[in-house]
């Protein structure tokens, strides 16, 4: 049987010679030295006792090694569980008691708190740090170089990844190797990408767009990349003659429009930028293309579906909408209260179904049934029309969730802390636009009788609770909220109130 995924990795593997990756401190890695260092992490991980189908959470900084770490996953049959580096203790607490995984992987600096949690879930933390003690990295620089690859069908899981829930918990999507690996191949494929390619690889890997997108799509093209730990916009402009190909976020173009050295020439070489995980706004499109040449290619993704869409490589790539379904997609627009398609030009719920889509949420059957309609189809809780030319647009959202520089937040997980905290009445968070992430975090806030809780108190009080990110940049206080006549608060009258905070 083989191992799926990999196995569709190693059918595009250039001569091992060939690099995979340069990182932004001179290192670099071959596909030869991928193929050996991930085979002896792989061994590594077996001697942890891992099992097919065991979970391995991994809260790692960007490196090659984390990129090495899950292709070991992947060929121990193992399912990798990344979490975001700015995840505090509170929140992978939850991530560990509902993923259950046997080896925990984080940095040094964390392992002696991590090490407390994972005893209560009986799990081995490990480091990926070169020579410390219970470093994955040195257990495994005394193994083979070869592996016979774990056998993992199409439909075995990949990977899980959390993603937040509209209401209550964090939901983990669980991808089968063929989700991972159809999506691939139709990406390298429609978006022409071949061996010659160099892509600047400047996003988390902790997430479907700098993992997947990006990251499968370079291996299931033989090609390779410069793979940056941080998004520095300086820099990257700096990179563009050395590369063919760019993605990013919309916050990514925003902030290198801002680069004086950005222009034309800089970007000669390039042949493709792709833009995706938020709304690109037409304007950056337009601005993008006056200062470069290139267009954007703009794509429309989930965590629990890969990709869905994307501008066409040949033809019109139209700012402001996502394209056209991908091969092997099925995209319709619905009635949100039935499932009832709509006719062409009717702005609905879009629902997919494809092998790109994900098999349901990790230990959550019920969940998982509400969010599939009975002929297979996911509800994705976006809304949008496909115009008369087939172009998908997506107008809005039917999820109350923020996106803020291309990491999602749900108002819900922040109003629950504010509103448990002891001076405030009731909280509704809301997405505000904003010049930089593209939507601001805002908490408005009614204090209960007589408190004079401060702004600051508040997010003191977030602060080792929820990641950095998720963190309101503004707290607005008001006297009520307002609310229709069903007592639900009315979030766009509150958007509309606030929309030019951020505005300078
Ligand atoms: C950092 N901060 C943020 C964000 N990032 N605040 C709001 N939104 C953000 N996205 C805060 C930090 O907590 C910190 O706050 C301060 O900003 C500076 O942090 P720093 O790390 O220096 O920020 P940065 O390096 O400038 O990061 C901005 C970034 C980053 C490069 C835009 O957020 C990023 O890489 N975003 C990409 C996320 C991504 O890959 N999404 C794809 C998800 P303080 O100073 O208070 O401590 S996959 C997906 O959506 C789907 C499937 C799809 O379609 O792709
Ligand atoms: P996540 O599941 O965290 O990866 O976030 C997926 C959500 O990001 C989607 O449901 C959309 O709301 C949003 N999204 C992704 N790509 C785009 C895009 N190109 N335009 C608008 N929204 C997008």
């Amino acid at each position: 049987m083989g191992n799926h995924l990999f196995d569709a990795f190693r059918s595009s593997m250039p001569a091992p010679g060939r690099l995979l990756m340069e990182t932004d401190d001179g290192r670099s890695l071959t596909y030869g030295d991928m193929l050996a260092r991930s085979a002896q992490l792989a061994h590594a991980l077996l001697q942890l006792d891992i099992e097919p189908g065991d979970r391995v959470a991994v809260q790692v900084e960007k490196s090659p090694e984390a990129v090495l770490l899950y292709l070991a996953c992947v060929r121990a049959g193992a399912v990798f569980l990344p979490l975001n580096t700015a995840y505090t203790l509170t929140e992978l607490g939850y991530f560990f008691a509902d993923a259950e995984p046997r080896v925990i992987v984080c940095d040094p600096a964390k392992s002696a708190d991590i090490g407390r949690m994972a005893e209560a879930a009986g799990a081995a933390v490990v480091t990926l740090d070169q020579n410390g003690q219970g470093s994955l990295t040195d257990q495994a620089s005394r193994q083979s170089t070869d592996f016979h690859d774990v056998e993992r069908g199409p439909d075995d899981l990949a990977a899980i990844l959390y993603t937040s829930g509209t209401t209550g918990r964090s939901k983990g999507a669980m991808l089968s190797h063929e989700n991972l690996a159809s999506n691939a191949r139709v990406l390298v494929d429609q978006w022409r990408f071949t061996a010659n390619d160099v892509l600047i690889h400047a996003l988390p890997i902790f997430h479907t767009h700098g993992l997947f997108v990006a990251t499968n799509v370079i291996l299931m093209a033989g090609a390779s990349m410069l793979f940056e730990r941080k998004f520095d916009a300086g820099r990257i402009v700096s990179l563009l003659p050395r590369a063919t190909t760019l993605m990013g976020v919309p916050t990514l173009y925003v902030r290198l429009l801002q680069q004086e050295g950005l222009d034309s020439e800089a970007a000669k070489n390039i042949r493709l930028f792709v833009s995706g995980s938020a709304p690109l706004l037409a304007e950056t499109h337009q601005a993008w293309r006056q200062r470069t040449g290139h267009a954007i290619l703009e794509r429309y993704g989930m965590t629990e579906t890969n990709m869905n869409t994307s501008n066409p490589y040949e033809g019109e790539r139209r700012a402001g909408t996502v394209g056209f379904p991908l091969p092997g997609v099925s995209l319709r627009i619905a009635d949100p209260d039935n499932g009832k398609p709509l006719l062409q030009g009717e702005v609905g719920m879009i629902e997919v179904k494809g092998p790109n889509v994900f098999g349901g949420y990790w230990r959550m059957p019920e969940k998982t049934r509400a969010e599939f309609r009975a002929d297979g189809f996911f509800i994705t809780g976006d809304l949008g029309i496909v115009d008369a030319d087939g172009y998908v647009h997506i107008v809005g959202r039917g999820k109350d969730l923020i996106i803020s520089g291309g990491y999602n937040i749900y108002p819900k997980e922040l109003e629950s802390e504010i509103d448990a905290l002891e001076g405030v009445a009731e909280s509704a968070v809301i997405g505000v636009a904003h010049p930089d992430f593209g939507e601001g975090v805002t908490a408005v806030v009614v204090r209960a009788p007589a408190s004079r809780i401060t702004a600051a108190e508040i997010l003191g009080a977030i602060a080792g609770r929820l990641a950095r990110y998720k963190h309101p940049k503004q707290v607005v206080f008001v006297d009520e909220l307002p609310r229709n006549t069903m007592g639900k608060v009315q979030k766009n009258l509150l958007r509309d109130a606030y929309k030019d905070l951020y505005r300078s």
